[in-house]
This record gives structure tokens, C-alpha cells and sequence, in this order.
């Protein structure tokens, strides 16, 4: 999130798209609730079901999944063909007013740059257009045909609300009152808030689906105001630390990149990692980068990182491509991975294409399963009837099985979507042989750096080199662990006037602190100031509200700095004073950067120096032109799900798909098309089950026993199909079975002309736990995914639907 839950309160108008935080977030979306009741807000959900958020919703109109991008481009399009948006602010703090370099272009769904052979662009021609100082040039009259606000307003213009109409299903006048209703929010004292979640993030364009959002809370002046903010509703309680904490496979903690195999020297990664400003003055921020890296490696390998050894540069893995998930199933079914360590993941249940998960995971040699429950994964090589009809003699794979403790069982902190990082303390005791995660971990590295010891070994520098200075090294505590995320002073500290900051062995009070000399160390620069000379701040319970604009700054921690909206520097204009009056965020007093959030700005830069408030981009710009940085292109493009109800894509016949899809060699030939599966199939999450998981619980089990599907009332009278009936839904991969629910709540939607129906799939059910036996449900979905996140695409796949 830009902003955090508590702010959602502070809204005129809550966009739910992509998400349905009503049942997936029932505690968070109290605010959206509160929103309505103290704010008289409008609630918006845009949905291919209405589902339980559109049931307390003023307005829902259906969307047809995966056509997300051509809803939200129509909206685009209708704000700067009525122009309904925010002048000063899309002038002063984007990048609309900057000249694209000559060699951009877009034509028959391509972006310049591409080649068909590699799948890929070459992306030198998604730039500014420099003048001789090197600086990008710009036009703030906005006259200049190539300056990005007149590019957006021709990229845009082919989304019309016809062809919002005839793509996405969406009845024009639903569409236009959206819209209406979003424009009312281009003032300066009316937000608009965005939240949305898998919806959006499940695509093969999903990068592209939350970026278009991001821009039309640009031209809507929206981030960085209270009540604005695009707002990514966040999965597992800690699934922000997750990608916090580097745990994303070509990223660091922090999300500094892990380099890659080009990157040969740490000067070169360096390079990389602190880019030049295109427009002078900014402040740039990421051209901090060495000093969090430094620190970073000071933490990884202590006094072994030195100067002389580029602090341990060497022994950190380089990339040659991406080893995300969906690569490393890839790699086990093509054989050439041995083994794999899963902990906290039920693969078999949550990956696409459950029966390419098992081909991959029999040829393991052997697999370690670190989880409190029998997940599926652990027993994939078990014959479950119709479930998981393997053969086990066949199967060759050993598991191992390490019983671990449940986050209840441990404390620590758990980052939620607001970015807050919240400590919170064991509430029992791991049962049985049960351990905790640390103390598993811990074993497991103090055994093998012991076996290269005593037998030597491929590469052992990196795990010997390691820091491992912990009070127990079996067992690391959560309070040392945070301790280090933080990070503290290896040395005295002094500041530029040579008055004492820190001494040696000190936590830091912030980032501000981190040196690249070797002389702090921080696992997490963003984690900096959660555990300071004061003690645990995640551990902080003061709920004052003084400004009651749900800023709650002695509440836990907010990364960065306790900052509890992003980019608020953009809640001020041009001379540093509020949009709003009425929602003051900070504001500038004529010396410094005062108000109620942490200023997201260098505190004593003053407003006339004219440094852009986005200053983690290089040109201190929001970016409705998105330069180099996505796989996909600068703008925006529909481009249908891999596996579509239309034959073509009618924006550019020539282009149905992605054309940089992430798509692995064999995958291909398992995607069906519409003549065989009719249907647009979708799946989901439901409140009383959580994942793979709850379904042990007895209670849950209880209130949701076995797989159901939703199937429109159309549908199911075309199939003679009855409520409660058992029914047949299959893919190209693949069958479940189920009862069916048949529901006035998923629309039949006409898309180019002919008439398609959704049917939604919650997938929560399977061969383990308490609850009825059942299919997984990813044995429907495809294995293809986005070329920017990885993430495959679990909604908008082709189904057919039969009486079982
Ligand atoms: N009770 C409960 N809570 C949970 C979870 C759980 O399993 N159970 N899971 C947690 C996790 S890990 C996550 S990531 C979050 C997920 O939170 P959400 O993303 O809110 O959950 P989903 O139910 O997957 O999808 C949200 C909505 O997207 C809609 N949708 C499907 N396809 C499309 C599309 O193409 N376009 C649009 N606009 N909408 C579409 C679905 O109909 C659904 O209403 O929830 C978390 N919270
Ligand atoms: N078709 C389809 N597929 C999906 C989705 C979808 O919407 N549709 N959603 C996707 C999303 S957003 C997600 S996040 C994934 C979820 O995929 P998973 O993360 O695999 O889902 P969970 O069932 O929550 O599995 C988490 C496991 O962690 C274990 N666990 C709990 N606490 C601890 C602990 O403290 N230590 C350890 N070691 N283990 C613990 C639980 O017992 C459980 O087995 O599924 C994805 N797959
Ligand atoms: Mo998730």
C-alpha cells in the first residue's frame, strides 16, 4: 500500500477492483465501511462476480476476467477527453510534460524494440529525449506532440467506452458512471482510493493492470493525499515482510537488486544500482544504494566482508535468469534440479497446473517439507483415488518431513499491507517434536557448514564466510533476528560536524545512519528504526489519534521512517501547502517539513527548489510514461488472457497475447481454446477457509466441507444443471468435480458480440485435512504467467462445464 488501512477512512470514493476485501480482509475493511458511514463515501466494486464487498457496495458493475486493462485505460481516456484531472499536480509532479524520445513508437499492439525471436524488446528507445546537458526535455504548455501527456492521450484514445463495452462486458452507462464518479475526485480536496488484490495481480498483464490504476490516481492528483494511494491488499499476514526481507528471487532485503552474472565487479553492480537523474536537482534517493548494500553484506558476513574483498561481493549468487517459482518447477520436470526445500508452502495445492507440479516433484531425488500440517505436497507421491491418481512405485522421490511450529506459536513481527511492522508474542507452545522455523534453520546450517568442514565440497566460501554470532547459534531468537534487520554501529559514528552519533555496538536510530565504509551494518535498510537505542518501536500499542486522519504513528512501525503514507510530499502543492485544507499532512512552515506523517522529502529541501516528490524515481516524477522499467512496455496495452473466449484481440488482430508472456517449452501446447472450453473460469478465496490450511481445522471444516463452484443461472439452465448437482469442470489439463451453486450473482456478459459465461472456483479443498476429500482446483489452471512478476495467470483460464 501507498497508504494504510486506517486511512481508507479518509476517502470520498473506494474503488474495489480486484480484490474483495469483505471476505479476504474482513477486519481491514471496517475502514471501507467507516469510509461510508463518516465520510458518506461512495464504494465502488468493479468485479467479474458480485460477490460479498459488492453486497455493501453503492455501485458494482461486472467486469469480464482478465480484460482489466481495457476498463481501466476506458477510464483513463474519459479524464483527459473531458479533462477531469488535476492540473497543477499532473504538471508539476509527473512526468506528462516530458518529450519521449524519437524512436518510441507504438503500432499493431507492438512497442518499438521488439524481437519476435527472443520474445523480448529491447527497451533503448522507451526514453526521454535529451538535451545537450544530458537533462530530459519538457514542455509545460503541453503543445509538444511527443510529450507524454499528448502520447498517453493518443495511446488511450482507442479505448473508448464501446470498446470498454465490447471487450469487458461492462454495460456503457455502469462504465460511465465509474468514471464519473472517479473524475469527481480530480479536485484537489476529494480523493479516490484504489484497492485490489489477485483480481489484478493473476494476469499475464497483471504488472500492467495495477500500473494503469496507479496512473489514473496520478492524473486524479490521488497519491500521496490522505484517502488516496493505490492500495495492494496484501495475502498472508507477513507476505509484505516476505518481499521486505528479499525473499523474491532476483531481490535483496530492502529491494535492492541481487545482481546478476554481467555484474562481475561490486563497481559495476553499483552502477547499476544508482541511477543518474534525468532532470537536475532531484534528490534521487537510490543513489544511496552503496551505503545500504555495504552495510547489508557487513551483516550477511561481519568482520570477513572487508574493502579488499569488495565486502564479500563474490560470494553472493549472480542471476543469468530468473529462478522464480514457476522457473524452478520448470527446471524439476525438465530433471535438472536434485532436491528443493519447501517451508510454509503447500506447492501441489497452490501452484498452476497441479499435474505438472507432480511431474516436477517426482523428479526430485529428494524433497524437505518444513510445515506444522500434511500438506499435499508433502504426500503428492500418495495415490488419492481420483484426487491424485499417481502410481507410488513409479515415484522415486524421497521426502522428508520436519514438523515445524505455527506463526501463533513464536513471536515476531508480521508486516501487513499498511507496511507496519507489528511484534507480537508467542501465544503457545509447538506440540509434540514441533520446532520452531530458526531453530530448524539453525540446525540445518550449523550440519552442513560442519559436513564441508570435515568433507569439503563445491564453492564453500559463502556458507563459511557467514556471520552466525547469535546467543545460541541452533537457535536464533526472533529478537536477535530483529535486532539485525535493523542494524547497528560496528564503530564510533560520527555525523558531517564531527559530533558523536553513535558508538560502537549501538542500534541505529534510521537509515539515514548506514555508511558504506564498513562501519554500520543493517540486514533491511527499510527496517532501520524499528529497533533502535529505545528499544522495540514494532512493539509500540499507542492508538492516539490526535489529527484524526487515522495516523497513528505510536502504533507499531511503519517502514520507511515511520512513514505512514507514501509520497505525502505530493499531499502539499508546488509552494508547500496542503491540497486540502482540511486534510494536512505536512506542510512547509518557510524553514522545514512539519505536520502529522513523517515527511517523505529531505526535511529543510525547500518547495521552490522544485525537486520532483517521487524521490525514489531518479526525476523525482510519477511516471504516467513508465521509461525502461517493465517488461511489457511504457504504456499500458490489453492484450487477451492465454487463454481467451475471443479469437482474436480486436484492438490489433496481429497481437491476441502478451508478446513477452512468460510461457516455458511445453506449456504451450497444454492451453485450450474456446471452441472446447467455452467458458471463463476464474478462482477465488472465501472467508471460512483460509488457502490450504484451515480445511485442517475442524470448525471450518465444518462451515465450508467441500468444493463448490458457482455457475450462472444462464448456464446452468443450458445444462440442465440444478443447485447441489455434482458437476464435471474441465481445462485442457485437466477435471475437478464438484457440487454446484447456480447464482444470479455471476452475470452472463456479451463480449465482441457473443454471449460468455464465468464460473468461479474457490480453491481451498483437497486430498489432506479434515474437510472432504476433493480435487485441488489448480488442476484447472494454466502455467503461463506475467513477464514482469512471474505470477501465473489462476484467473481468466477456459473451462467447459458438464453434469458429473
Ligand atoms: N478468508 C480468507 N482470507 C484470505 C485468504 C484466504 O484464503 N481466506 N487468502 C489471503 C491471501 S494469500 C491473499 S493473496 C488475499 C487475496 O485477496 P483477494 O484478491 O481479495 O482474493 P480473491 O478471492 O482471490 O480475489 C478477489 C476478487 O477478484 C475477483 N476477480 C477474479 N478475476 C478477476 C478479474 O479478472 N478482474 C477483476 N476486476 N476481478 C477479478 C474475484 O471474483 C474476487 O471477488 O486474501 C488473503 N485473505
Ligand atoms: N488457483 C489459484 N491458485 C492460487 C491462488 C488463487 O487465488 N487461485 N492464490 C495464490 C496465492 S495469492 C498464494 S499466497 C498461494 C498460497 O500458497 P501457500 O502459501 O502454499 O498456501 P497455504 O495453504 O497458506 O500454505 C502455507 C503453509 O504454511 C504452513 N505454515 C503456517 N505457519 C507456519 C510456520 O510458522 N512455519 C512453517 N514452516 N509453516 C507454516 C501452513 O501449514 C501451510 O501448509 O496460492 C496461490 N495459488
Ligand atoms: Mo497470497
Amino acid at each position: 500500500m501507498t497508504n494504510h488501512w486506517n486511512d481508507i477512512k479518509n476517502a470520498n470514493v473506494v474503488l474495489i477492483m480486484g480484490g474483495n476485501p469483505a471476505e479476504a480482509h474482513p477486519v481491514g475493511f471496517k475502514w471501507v465501511i467507516d469510509a461510508k458511514i463518516h465520510n458518506q463515501a461512495q464504494v465502488i466494486v468493479v468485479d467479474p462476480r458480485f460477490n460479498r464487498s459488492a453486497a455493501v457496495a453503492d455501485f458494482y458493475a461486472p467486469v469480464r476476467a482478465g480484460s482489466d486493462v481495457v476498463f481501466l485505460m476506458g477510464v483513463i481516456n474519459y479524464l483527459l477527453q473531458h479533462d477531469h484531472i488535476q492540473h497543477e499536480y499532473v504538471r508539476a509532479f509527473t512526468n506528462a510534460a516530458l518529450i519521449v524520445d524519437e524512436g518510441y513508437s507504438f503500432s499493431d499492439g507492438l512497442f518499438s524494440g521488439y524481437d519476435a525471436a527472443t520474445r523480448q524488446y529491447d527497451r533503448q528507445s522507451w526514453h526521454y529525449a535529451l538535451d545537450e546537458a544530458g537533462h530530459a526535455q519538457r514542455d509545460d504548455s503541453f503543445s509538444h506532440p511527443r510529450c507524454v501527456l499528448n502520447l498517453l492521450k493518443a495511446h488511450a484514445s482507442r479505448y473508448t467506452p464501446e470498446m470498454v463495452a465490447r471487450l469487458c462486458g461492462t454495460p456503457q452507462e455502469s462504465f460511465l458512471t465509474v468514471c464519473q464518479q472517479l473524475a469527481a475526485t480530480s479536485v484537489p480536496d476529494r480523493t479516490t482510493t484504489i484497492l485490489y488484490a489477485l483480481g489484478w495481480t493473476h494476469h499475464t498483464n497483471g504488472s500492467q493492470i495495477i500500473r494503469t490504476a496507479a496512473m489514473i490516481q496520478l492524473l486524479l492528483g490521488n497519491i500521496g493525499m490522505p484517502g488516496g494511494g493505490i492500495n495492494a491488499l496484501r495475502g498472508h499476514s507477513n507476505v509484505q515482510g516476505f518481499t521486505d526481507l528479499g525473499l523474491l528471487s532476483q531481490s535483496l532485503p530492502g529491494y535492492l537488486p541481487l545482481p546478476s552474472e554481467k555484474m562481475t565487479t561490486l563497481a559495476s553492480y553499483l552502477q547499476k544500482a544508482t541511477p543518474a537523474a534525468p532532470l537536475p536537482g532531484q534528490v534521487n534517493y537510490w543513489q544511496n544504494s552503496d551505503k545500504f548494500f555495504v552495510s547489508l553484506m557487513k551483516s550477511f558476513y561481519g568482520d570477513n566482508a572487508t574493502a579488499e574483498n569488495q565486502w564479500g561481493y563474490d560470494w553472493l549468487p549472480k542471476w543469468d535468469k530468473s529462478y522464480d517459482c514457476m522457473a524452478q518447477a520448470e527446471m524439476m520436470e525438465q530433471g535438472e534440479l536434485n532436491g528443493c526445500l519447501i517451508q510454509g508452502f503447500n506447492l501441489l495445492a497452490a501452484f498452476p497446473d497441479k499435474n505438472k507440479a507432480v511431474r516436477a516433484l517426482s523428479r526430485l531425488k529428494y524433497m524437505v517439507v518444513i510445515d506444522p500440517l500434511s500438506t499435499e505436497t508433502a504426500s503428492f507421491w500418495q495415490h488419492h483415488d481420483e484426487f491424485n491418481d499417481v502410481d507410488p512405485a513409479k515415484i522415486q522421490t524421497e521426502v522428508f518431513r520436519l514438523p515445524s511450529s505455527c506463526f501463533a506459536e513464536e513471536a515476531g513481527s508480521v508486516a501487513n499491507s499498511s507496511r507496519w511492522l507489528q511484534w507480537h508474542w508467542a501465544a503457545a507452545e509447538p506440540p509434540a517434536e514441533a520446532l520452531h522455523d530458526g531453530k530448524i534453520l539453525g540446525n540445518l546450517f550449523l550440519r552442513l557448514r560442519d559436513l564441508y568442514r570435515q568433507e569439503g565440497g563445491t564453492a564453500p566460501e559463502p556458507l563459511m564466510a557467514m556471520r552466525w554470532d547469535y546467543q545460541d547459534p541452533a537457535n536464533p531468537s526472533p529478537e536477535e533476528v530483529a535486532q539485525e534487520s535493523n542494524g547497528r554501529a560496528l564503530a564510533d559514528i560520527y555525523d558531517d560536524s564531527g559530533t558523536l552519533l553513535l558508538k560502537k555496538g549501538q542500534q541505529l536510530n534510521g537509515f539515514s545512519e548506514l555508511r558504506n565504509d564498513g562501519t554500520t551494518a543493517s540486514a533491511c535498510w527499510i527496517y532501520a528504526g524499528s529497533w533502535t537505542p529505545q528499544g522495540n518501536q514494532m512493539a509500540r500499542r499507542d492508538n492516539a489519534d490526535p489529527a484524526g486522519l487515522g495516523a497513528v504513528s505510536g502504533w507499531a512501525w511503519a517502514w520507511p521512517a515511520n512513514r505512514r503514507i507514501l509520497y505525502n510530499r505530493a499531499s502539499a502543492d508546488s509552494q508547500g501547502k496542503a491540497w486540502d485544507p482540511q486534510r494536512r499532512l505536512i506542510e512547509w512552515d518557510g524553514a522545514r517539513w512539519q505536520g502529522i506523517d513523517v515527511p517523505d522529502y529531505p526535511l529543510t529541501l525547500a518547495p521552490q527548489q522544485q525537486a520532483g516528490p517521487f524521490i525514489m524515481q531518479p526525476d523525482g516524477l510519477g511516471h504516467l510514461f513508465a521509461l525502461d522499467k517493465l517488461a511489457d512496455g511504457p504504456f499500458p496495452e490489453h492484450y487477451e488472457p492465454m487463454e481467451s473466449p475471443l479469437s482474436d484481440n480486436p484492438l490489433h488482430p496481429q497481437q491476441r497475447h502478451s508478446p513477452v508472456v512468460r510461457l516455458f517449452r511445453n506449456d504451450a501446447a497444454s492451453l485450450g481454446e474456446a471452441a472446447d472450453y467455452p467458458c471463463v473460469a476464474t478462482t477465488y478465496s472465501i472467508t471460512e477457509l483460509f488457502r490450504h490450511w484451515t480445511k485442517h481445522a475442524l470448525l471450518n471444516a465444518i462451515a465450508q466441507p467441500e468444493q463448490f463452484v458457482e455457475i450462472g443461472a444462464e448456464l446452468a439452465e443450458e445444462q440442465g444443471i440444478r443447485a447441489g448437482d455434482r458437476v464435471k469442470v474441465s481445462s485442457r489439463r485437466g477435471y475437478i468435480k464438484a457440487k454446484a451453486v447456480v447464482t444470479r450473482r455471476l452475470p452472463r456478459l456479451m463480449i465482441d458480440g457473443k454471449p460468455v459465461d464465468t464460473v468461479g472456483i474457490p480453491c481451498h479443498w483437497g486430498f489432506e485435512g479434515t474437510a472432504r476429500k476433493g480435487f485441488l482446483a489448480n488442476t484447472l489452471t494454466p502455467s503461463v504467467g506475467d513477464a514482469n512478476s512471474q505470477t501465473p495467470e489462476y484467473k481468466g483460464f477456459l473451462v467447459k462445464v458438464e453434469k458429473a
